[in-house]
């Protein structure tokens, strides 16, 4: 890979650095290949996924804006696709994703914190879509998983003025949980995956599936699969070894099965 680093700092977690610290780290076709390509190498034992930028200045500022520049309408929708294919990989992965906000996340930036689970953000962080600024539209997402997660008014308020706004306010907004200073960051995203890697896998990864399923669909259909799941749990060994390590007052040892 020249344009990420994919590494390990423990077997249950893969962390992907988006390395072109010069051009803050701006998304073109060769980082979105590579993305992509890391995603589709995860294997079942990688529970969480942490995505972040290099460098103490950018997470992504952006798509390319040298690369999109001259781009004809068809290179045009094939990047978007590009871009909408990686995003919806990266919502629909089996692990955990969390982005380690280290900087500027504007426009594709802003797009792929959206398509992961949650965010954290340094204290530097600003967020926003500016693509009205350089006259298109956002083509990652931004018109879509925005406004489910921040509400019409304030996406639209993002989405029209293409203003940056600071970490504080992206947490105000719903868009990172929490903010604290750049050198606490890296701690901070791992004592979170921490907490999670400590529970059942199973549950952690239905729990996704069917956070995914109710972001996306009607109430009752999204109760109507919670009801199969949980009830699925209880040909689980997880769910066993669960319940019998409470009831004995020890730590469970799990086996995702
Ligand atoms: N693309 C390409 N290069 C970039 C980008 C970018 N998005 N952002 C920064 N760079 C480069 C700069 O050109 C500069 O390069 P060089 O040193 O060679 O001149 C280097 O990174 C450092 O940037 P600055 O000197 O500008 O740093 P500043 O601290 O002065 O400013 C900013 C930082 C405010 C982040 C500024 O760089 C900026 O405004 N960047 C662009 C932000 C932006 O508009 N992003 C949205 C891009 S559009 C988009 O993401 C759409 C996604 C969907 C596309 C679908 C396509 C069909």
């Amino acid at each position: 890979m020249q344009n990420i680093i994919v590494e390990s700092p423990r077997p249950e977690i893969l962390r992907i650095t988006i390395n072109l610290p010069n051009a803050l780290n701006a998304l073109n076709r060769a980082v979105l290949n590579e993305l992509r390509t890391a995603l589709e190498a995860l294997d079942t034992k990688q529970r969480i996924v942490v995505i972040t930028g290099a460098g103490e200045k950018a997470f992504v500022a952006g798509a390319d804006i040298a690369e999109m520049a001259s781009f004809n309408p068809s290179e045009a929708a094939a990047f978007s696709r590009m871009g909408h294919e990686l995003c919806s990989k990266l919502e629909a992965l089996e692990q955990v994703v969390i982005a380690e906000v280290n900087g500027y996340a504007l426009g594709g930036g802003c797009e792929i914190i959206l398509a992961c689970d949650f965010a954290i953000a340094a204290e530097n962080a600003k967020f926003g879509q500016p693509e009205v600024a350089l006259g298109v539209t956002p083509g990652f997402g931004g018109t879509t998983r925005l406004l489910r997660r921040v509400g019409q008014a304030r996406a639209r308020q993002l989405l029209y003025t293409g203003e940056q706004i600071s970490a504080a306010d992206a947490k105000a907004f719903g868009l990172v949980n929490d903010v604290v200073p750049q050198t606490e960051l890296r701690a901070r995203v791992e004592s979170i995956a921490e907490k999670i890697l400590k529970n059942g896998p199973l549950a952690v990864r239905l729990a996704k599936r069917a956070a995914n399923i109710a972001a996306e669909t009607d109430l009752s259909t999204a109760n109507a699969f919670e009801q199969h799941t949980f009830a699925l749990f209880f040909s689980t060994e997880d769910q066993k070894e669960g319940m019998r390590a409470f009831l004995e007052k020890r730590k469970p040892t799990w086996t995702g099965r």
